[in-house]
């Protein structure tokens, strides 16, 4: 079996940038270890920066999220019980979108459906060689059988514990991590969104967030010890914590019901560098991971796309290596600033199990130097709205 580009995963990056490719005629075979239902059941990312919306509409997936995605020009803080609220549009221009990772990725299988896209599930054992030679090649596993593809070039878009990353030498390899020592509960509830629709929150018992799907459909977090387990947390309790976190204006407006999925993640920063090695390059979670307090993983996943399928073409029309040398260099300087952002706004709003009084006042300036200063917001709404690709 042969194809020009061979993609590992069938998670958002995965799928967009196959998406990608075959409409600029560039052929592709994603490789996917799970079934596709397995793909669309997990709950994940649900902001949306303007530039994810862009590229999202010229990958031709934007009907119906500009139909029912919900677009947002305000984010909303809460701390120590007060309510402050982030004119993103005003300050910026540009709006977010709410529009789930999970209506994303259905959106996109649609669309390769639609085009004769190649996806394979149920590939085990996938393994990449001779990544460094001209003819790179994956083989893998299916019903007992073993297949082999040869390609001109592999990405690896297989998430944090994929077989991508450890196929670049160790040696070559650098990491860098900073674990954070708790994880977000998060549930899923059918019912109406605060009024507020996203509102982060800074309080003595830790963080919380308030976020939306839809009109009937709420997603939750609360900050809570990493060894705390799902089954811990009734609904009760769960609302309990988040009702005794908010400000008064927005406990006022929240409603309570039973979650349909309940979920800890725990938070961590990481970046392995480079992300080209020969004719293989990482993509998303695959590169990086960032904690979810700055929304985003999959915004980043999604900007290494554009820079790869850009490098791609490029190369498919003119033959030129230029944008795929460059691509570890250019994809990084986004990453690395998307990966001060997140931690900055993690530290800013959790409670850390040994902070000092001293650390304590440090996240009250950091606070009230972001919420008092006009200029300190339209950097911070800035960024979280999407750096420039
Ligand atoms: P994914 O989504 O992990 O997909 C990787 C795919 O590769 C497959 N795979 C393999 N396939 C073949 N062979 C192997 N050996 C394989 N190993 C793995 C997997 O089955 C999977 O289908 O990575 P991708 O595409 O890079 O996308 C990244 C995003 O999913 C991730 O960054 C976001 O979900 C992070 N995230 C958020 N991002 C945002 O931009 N905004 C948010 O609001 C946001 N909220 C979140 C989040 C992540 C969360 N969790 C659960 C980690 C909230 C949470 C709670
Ligand atoms: C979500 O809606 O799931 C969400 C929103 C904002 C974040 C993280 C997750 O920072």
């Amino acid at each position: 079996m042969r194809t020009q580009v061979a993609i590992i995963g069938a998670g958002p990056s995965g799928l967009l940038l196959s998406q990608l490719l075959n409409r600029a005629g560039i052929a592709t075979v994603v490789l996917e270890r799970q079934s596709r239902d397995h793909v669309l059941s997990r709950i994940r990312a649900g902001v949306l920066e303007w530039g994810t919306t862009e590229l999202l509409r010229a990958a031709g997936v934007g009907e119906r999220m500009d139909r029912e995605g919900k677009p947002h020009d305000h984010i909303h803080f809460g701390v120590n019980g007060q309510l402050f609220r982030v004119d993103c549009h005003g300050l910026t221009g540009r709006r977010l979108m709410v529009y789930g990772q999970t209506e994303v990725t259905t959106d996109l299988y649609a669309a390769q459906d639609a085009i004769g896209g190649t996806i394979i599930h149920g590939a085990e054992d996938v393994a990449l060689h001779d990544v460094t030679s001209d003819r790179p090649r994956v083989t893998w596993v299916k019903d007992g059988e073993r297949h082999d593809l040869s390609c001109d070039f592999i990405a690896g878009c297989d998430g944090f514990h994929g077989v991508s990353r450890p196929t670049i030498p160790a040696e070559r390899r650098r990491e860098f991590e900073k674990v954070y020592p708790f994880g977000w509960l998060g549930i899923l509830s059918r019912t109406p969104p605060v009024p507020q629709h996203m509102v982060y929150v800074a309080s003595e018992s830790g963080f919380a967030l308030c976020s939306m799907r839809n009109a009937m459909l709420s997603r939750h977090y609360v900050q809570v010890p990493l060894t705390d387990r799902v089954e811990d947390w009734s609904d009760a309790r769960f609302w309990d914590a988040l009702t005794e976190r908010l400000p008064e204006e927005v406990r006022a407006g929240l409603v309570t019901g039973p979650s349909i999925e309940k979920s800890i993640a725990p938070l961590r920063s990481f970046v392995s560098e480079p992300m080209r090695w020969g004719r293989l390059f990482l993509c998303g979670d695959a590169a990086h991971i960032v904690p979810p307090t700055g929304a985003k993983g999959l915004n980043l996943a999604v900007g290494d796309v554009f820079y790869l399928q850009e490098a791609l073409v490029e190369h498919y029309a003119t033959g030129s290596m230029a944008g795929i040398e460059g691509y570890s260099t250019r994809a990084l300087d986004r990453v690395w600033k998307a990966m001060r952002f997140s931690w900055q706004l993690t530290m800013m709003m959790h409670r850390f199990p040994q902070d000092t009084p001293y650390d304590r006042r440090m996240q009250d300036a950091e606070l009230s130097m972001l919420l008092d200063s006009a200029a300190a917001q339209k950097a911070w709404a800035e960024t979280y709205l999407g750096l420039p690709y």
